[in-house]
């Protein structure tokens, strides 16, 4: 259930499953507070992925740019705090992995549809480059894309279903990555989408 896909990332199949009850109960609550909505790329685009977040710290992408924002522009409220059972499934994933002490300050809350995808792309605006990023899959299967330091190095693919855990430190946290357009199906679970957490530790 442990696979090292390359230095520093590790998948931890099914690792979340036990916790999968109350990750979505607490993630109701944050999305009451904060509800998924399209950004808009600097280039104009509107992702076809919804976001949402919680923790110190929320990604926020419009015209201007992408960055790191304390505030929800929606609500120009703080972003909802980090639940306690995100914090500890995230620290224990990265402990298993080999990076003991995580103390992410942001979660990164991805809703796909079917249909929905993103991009080849790098995940380089945090300010801290050193902390893995860890990140939860529930709800449908996706395929994952997993590139080199550039653009265009070859990708290579890997699925990622509910409750699996991965974790990217070391020298895979500067490659780029996407996920291919969701497939359609129905989650016994939450239906017809997927949703994504990826906790992030920026400043
Ligand atoms: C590999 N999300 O939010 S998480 C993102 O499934 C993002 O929603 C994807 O990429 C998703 O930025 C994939 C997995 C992930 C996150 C960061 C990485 C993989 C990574 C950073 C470096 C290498
Ligand atoms: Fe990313």
């Amino acid at each position: 259930w442990r696979e090292e896909l390359a230095p520093g990332a590790v998948v931890l199949r099914g690792f979340a499953l036990p916790h999968v009850d109350a990750l979505l109960a607490a993630l109701g609550d944050v999305t009451a507070v904060a509800p998924f909505r399209q950004m808009i790329t600097p280039g104009g685009y509107r992702m076809s992925v919804t976001m949402s977040g919680c923790g110190r710290y929320g990604w926020v992408s419009d015209h201007s740019g992408y960055r790191y924002d304390p505030l929800d522009p929606t609500s120009s409220q703080p972003w909802p705090a980090m639940p306690e059972s995100f914090h500890l499934l995230a620290r224990d994933a990265a402990a298993e992995a080999g990076f003991p002490g995580y103390e992410p300050d942001a979660c990164l809350i991805n809703r796909y549809v079917p249909g929905a995808r993103l991009s080849l792309h790098q995940d380089k605006d945090e300010r801290d480059q050193v902390a893995p990023i860890v990140s939860v899959s529930l709800g449908l299967p996706a395929m994952f894309l997993f590139g080199g330091l550039h653009r265009n190095d070859p990708t290579v693919r890997i699925p990622l279903a509910h409750g699996d855990v991965v974790v990217w430190g070391g020298p895979s946290r500067l490659r780029y990555h996407g996920v291919l357009p969701l497939k359609e199906g129905c989650h016994p679970l939450l239906g017809a989408e997927r949703i994504n957490l990826t906790f992030r530790k920026v400043r």
